[in-house]
């Protein structure tokens, strides 16, 4: 069997809410305070991936992390019992609590960073934590993701794992949003592509003005040192500064790349010739041959690509060998995006399949298709060493949907977070959730 992509969702978490927590990304920004709903979030995701299941396409679930973490609000001074803990924070610091309640680990492709084993020098499949310090409320992710991809990926014979790196802001790191993979075929040694938003030592390097810059090329350049990627196999690139200071906090806001193909925006890179030539260099001397699709400014504008996400989309190679985009329904409700689509579809270039979900809950917080999915490329034996029980079947949606249903609200926002019962549900839910999937004790409350 070829080596496949299998895509690994997060399951959006029970505690699902907008609590303005990203300033640089428009989306979380704007919808600060409205209300949330965690059951649709949860469903809307599940959706997706059981139409890319039923595509044929191979689909994982990852599991979210446990919310409200009164283990770091304990940490940061509030104490007591795990009610009291949540009371004073609510009384003395309501934006901490709600970054402690951030179900922000649904955007998996923030999660870690992952080399197939083509490409390492082991021959094994790398994975680095993110360490998202940029952000608070997602810099508490990365020891939780490291357990949960560590109880997904366990054989030591086949699997890498790297802790996250030194939370500093030298080493600002976003994991995969930032990382590309071009290759002839999945199994085939592949071009990595870095994009990273600023220099931290290098004051050559333009950095934005108005929004930060969460990626830096020292996190880029170690990940690719600790998985032991080639020169000859790596391409590291800045993105354009402009374009961050426009709302794209993350390059996958701006381009997705699958196989041999590319598909940018005009504005995404700094140095953009320079880069392409670069890319089509070292894929070609791999067997490749670059195919970049840029989309004009003129055709389209920076904002516009913000607000419909269209490049946040998944670019997925069908069975027949073409690609079909996915991407949130704001891509239809568009007209110039939507007709830039059906134009980009009906020639004979390699996308010839455009779908659009349904992804709203996630949406509104700056999560599109591609932020809610971490991809893993797997040969034969790497598949068969992955834990079975994440892998998704009809039987495991059917089973989570059930789950959804019995243990999430309909509704969430601010001062609900306050309420110490929510950690029951989420606990007890999670708790089940675990034995759903077969991950063990992943969570720190089933530990201790
Ligand atoms: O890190 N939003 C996430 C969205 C991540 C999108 N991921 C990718 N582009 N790959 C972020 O900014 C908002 C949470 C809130 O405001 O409640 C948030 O964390």
């Amino acid at each position: 069997m070829p080596a496949v992509e299998m895509n690994f969702d997060g399951l959006v978490g029970p505690s699902h809410n907008y609590g303005g927590l990203s300033f640089g990304n428009v989306a979380s920004q704007s919808n600060f305070q409205a209300v949330a709903n965690p059951r649709e979030a949860a469903l809307q995701g599940l959706a997706k991936m059981k139409a890319l299941m039923e595509l044929g396409f191979q689909q994982g679930v990852l599991a979210p992390q446990l919310r409200p973490d009164v283990d770091v609000l304990r940490s940061l001074g509030f104490s007591g019992s795990d009610a009291q803990v949540i009371e004073r924070a609510a009384r003395d610091n309501a934006p901490l609590l709600a970054a402690c309640s951030s179900a922000s680990s649904m955007w998996t492709a923030n999660a870690a960073t992952v080399s197939p084993s083509t490409d390492t020098a082991d021959g094994r499949v790398h994975f680095t934590a993110a360490n998202l310090n940029c952000k608070f409320h997602r810099s508490i992710e990365h020891p939780t993701t490291s357990r949960i991809l560590q109880a997904m990926f366990a054989d030591e014979r086949h699997f890498a794992h790297h802790p996250a790196l030194p939370a500093t802001a030298q080493f600002g790191d976003e994991g995969a949003a930032n990382h590309t993979r071009l290759c002839k075929r999945y199994g085939d040694a592949g071009v990595e592509f870095f994009v990273y938003g600023r220099s931290a030592l290098d004051a050559r390097h333009p950095a934005p003005q108005r929004f930060p810059a969460r990626q830096t090329q020292e996190a880029s350049q170690a990940i690719a040192r600790l998985h032991g990627l080639s020169e000859a196999g790596t391409v590291f690139a800045q993105q354009n500064p402009a374009v961050i200071d426009q709302g794209v906090f993350h390059n996958d806001v701006i381009a997705v790349g699958n196989g041999e193909v590319l598909f940018y925006h005009q504005q995404a890179f700094l140095d953009s010739e320079r880069v392409l030539a670069e890319l089509a260099d070292k894929l070609a001397r791999l067997g490749g041959s670059l195919q970049p699709i840029c989309v004009p400014s003129d055709v389209l504008s920076v904002d516009d690509a913000v607000r419909s996400y269209l490049f946040n989309s998944q670019l997925l190679t069908r069975a027949d060998g073409r690609m079909l985009l996915v991407v949130p329904e704001e891509c239809r409700s568009n007209p110039q995006v939507w007709a830039y689509l059906q134009r980009l579809t009906g020639g004979d270039g390699p996308i010839s399949e455009v779908r659009a979900f349904e992804l709203k809950q996630s949406m509104r917080n700056g999560g599109g298709p591609a932020c809610l999915r971490l991809r893993v490329v797997l040969n034969e034996s790497e598949l068969a060493a992955l834990n079975p029980g994440v892998i998704l079947t009809p039987a495991l949606y059917q089973t989570l949907v059930d789950w959804v249903g019995r243990h999430y609200r309909d509704r969430l926002q601010e001062r609900d977070l306050a309420d110490p019962q929510l950690l029951v549900e989420c606990r007890t839910a999670l708790d089940e959730l675990t034995q759903i999937l077969t991950l063990g004790c992943v969570y720190s409350f089933q530990r201790t």
